[in-house]
């Protein structure tokens, strides 16, 4: 790999391969990463910044907010609004869309973020992240409705994600595998460190939120109890078990040496499929998944397949080594 390829450089170069960055889309990367750049600095700060602690309000999901969380949705917002690259936004920190104001030039993309997830580890210095995914508009009608972001995760045009840990690091795909940018501090910019990633089929690490157990369905325990026997259980080998509580930075790792990631339904709260939101955190992290060889399902489905019904729609989430989540799948559906 040629040394020093920074951002704007791949996407230029990818384009002239395969035509897969167009211009606008191009302008929409550059400014997404440009947004989690300064994201990064605020969270760099920490306390210096006075950027910790909560915000006293709560989002659409009712779950109380961060300062960093509104600090970090205000940043992509303004970066992203007067690029003539986007018709309207969707974040998982406003209840409904945000349209491009009139005043700028409609583009023909759709951007939707988690603004900054892993909120319960941003006050104690855990490695969190933004999470996004773009959409093409359809263009059948003029004006953009909430009904135009609910496309199946299979129509992503570009998805991909920022860890802020003790390195920052922006992946990212647009459908021709995994990409992953180093943030340089000295010279500003996003310098290509791994092309083509590829995630091992095989693994013998789980992440699970083990203290749900008890509220498991009996695939999920299944598959977890059978981990945890080890060398003298059915699978008959040793599993390590890796839990951060940053989607991102669980996502990271499985993305860097494999791992299976599960956040199933469980029954403190049954009225919903999961946790995690679709649009805005699974499909991304899904299509990541699959470009670098893995899979990634809601214990019956492929994500990428779900229509989805509503912006903040929640799903039950398998990711990662190939053979694993088939197995954990299968579990789920018999096969
Ligand atoms: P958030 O978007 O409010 O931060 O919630 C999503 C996060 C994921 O990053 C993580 O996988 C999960 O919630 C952690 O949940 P738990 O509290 O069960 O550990
Ligand atoms: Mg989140």
């Amino acid at each position: 790999m040629p040394k020093n390829i920074s951002l704007t450089r791949y996407l230029v170069e990818q384009q002239r391969v395969d035509g897969s960055i167009p211009a606008q889309l191009r302008l929409l990367l550059e400014v997404v990463a440009r947004a989690c750049k300064s994201i990064s600095m605020a969270v760099n700060k920490g306390a210096l910044g006075g950027v910790l602690g909560s915000a006293d309000s709560e989002n659409v999901q009712g779950e109380v907010q961060k300062k960093l969380d509104i600090i970090s949705n205000e940043v992509l917002i303004e970066a992203n609004e007067w690029g003539g690259h986007l018709a309207a936004m969707a974040s998982e920190e406003m209840d409904s869309i945000h349209l491009v104001p009139s005043r700028y030039p409609q583009g023909e993309y759709l951007l939707l973020f988690d603004p900054l997830d892993g909120s319960s580890n941003i006050d104690v210095n855990v490695s969190i992240g933004t999470i996004f995914s773009v959409l093409r508009k359809p263009d059948d009608h003029p004006g953009v409705q909430e009904a135009d972001f609910l496309q199946a995760g299979a129509k992503q045009v570009a998805a991909g994600y920022c860890v802020y840990g003790p390195s920052t690091t922006l992946v990212l795909t647009v459908g021709g595998g995994v990409a992953m940018f180093t943030l340089d501090r000295e010279q500003g910019s996003f310098v290509l460190t791994q092309e083509n990633v590829q995630i091992p089929a095989d693994t013998k690490e789980f992440a699970i939120n083990m203290s749900n157990m008890r509220h498991w369905d009996a695939p999920v325990k299944r598959y977890v109890d059978e981990c945890l026997a080890g060398k003298e259980g059915p699978r008959g080998k040793d599993f390590n078990m890796r839990w951060i509580a940053s989607m991102v930075a669980d996502v990271h790792r499985i993305l860097t040496r494999g791992g299976i990631f599960m956040y199933p339904w469980d029954k403190r709260e049954p009225e919903k499929a999961g946790k995690l939101r679709l649009m805005y955190e699974a499909n991304p992290m899904a299509w990541l998944v699959e470009q670098a060889g893995g899979a990634a399902t809601n214990g019956k489905q492929r994500i990428l397949d779900l229509q989805p019904t509503k912006l903040h729609e929640r799903v039950a989430v398998f990711l990662g080594s190939k053979n694993e989540v088939e197995r954990v799948t299968a579990y789920h559906t018999g096969g």
